[in-house]
């Protein structure tokens, strides 16, 4: 990574960076910073982008094919961060990086999105979908679909249209499942 294109902000205004087809290091700074490792390259599986917000709410923009090496990384009690995935998939796992709150999934395709330890709000897109916010008490939103909802916390919220026979709701009771506590909207 040593020769890898950087970018930096330092200041507490908020920043927006964008890398290139190549290996990027983006590092934000303490305001609320956009970071997206950008670039199409032919190799989808070669960039290996490194993206780290620092202080504020800062919001990671991933191509969920492109951006598969792609490293997040946030430090404990930095902000609320957003990570919001893009691209075409056919059922990619998009696990959430550590210390990362919300993730929005807006592209196409089926998806799995897999929270963390904090409270996580977890959004899906159009597809089949299968949203499980791991640990602490959750809210999913599986948006149109045929969508799953792992429920693991008797706090866990999720939230499915209801406009249509095609949109359905399940649970995935795990073990510490008490009664979960479901809301239709
Ligand atoms: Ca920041
Ligand atoms: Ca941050
Ligand atoms: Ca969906
Ligand atoms: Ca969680």
């Amino acid at each position: 990574m040593s020769s890898a294109p950087r970018a930096a902000a330092f200041r507490t205004t908020s920043f927006s960076g964008t890398g290139n087809e190549l290996s990027n290091l983006i590092v934000g700074g303490d305001g609320n910073d956009t970071l997206d490792g950008g670039g199409a390259t032919s190799d989808l599986y070669f960039r290996e982008d490194t993206l780290i917000g620092g202080d504020g709410d800062d919001l990671y923009r991933l191509d969920v094919e492109m951006d598969y090496n792609t490293i997040v990384t946030e430090g404990l009690d930095q902000g609320i961060e957003t990570v919001e995935y893009r691209g075409q998939t056919y059922g990619a796992n998009l696990d959430m990086a550590d210390n990362v709150e919300k993730a929005v999934f807006i592209g196409t395709g089926d998806v799995q999105i897999i929270g963390n330890i904090p409270d996580n709000m977890v959004t899906s897109g159009a597809g089949n979908d299968t949203l499980n916010g791991g640990d602490g008490n959750d809210t999913l939103i599986g948006g149109e679909g045929d969508n799953w909802y792992v429920i693991n916390s008797a706090d866990d919220v999720m939230i499915e249209l209801k406009d249509g026979e095609l949109h359905s709701r399940r649970l995935l009771s795990g073990a510490r499942c008490r009664r979960p506590r479901a809301r239709l909207r």
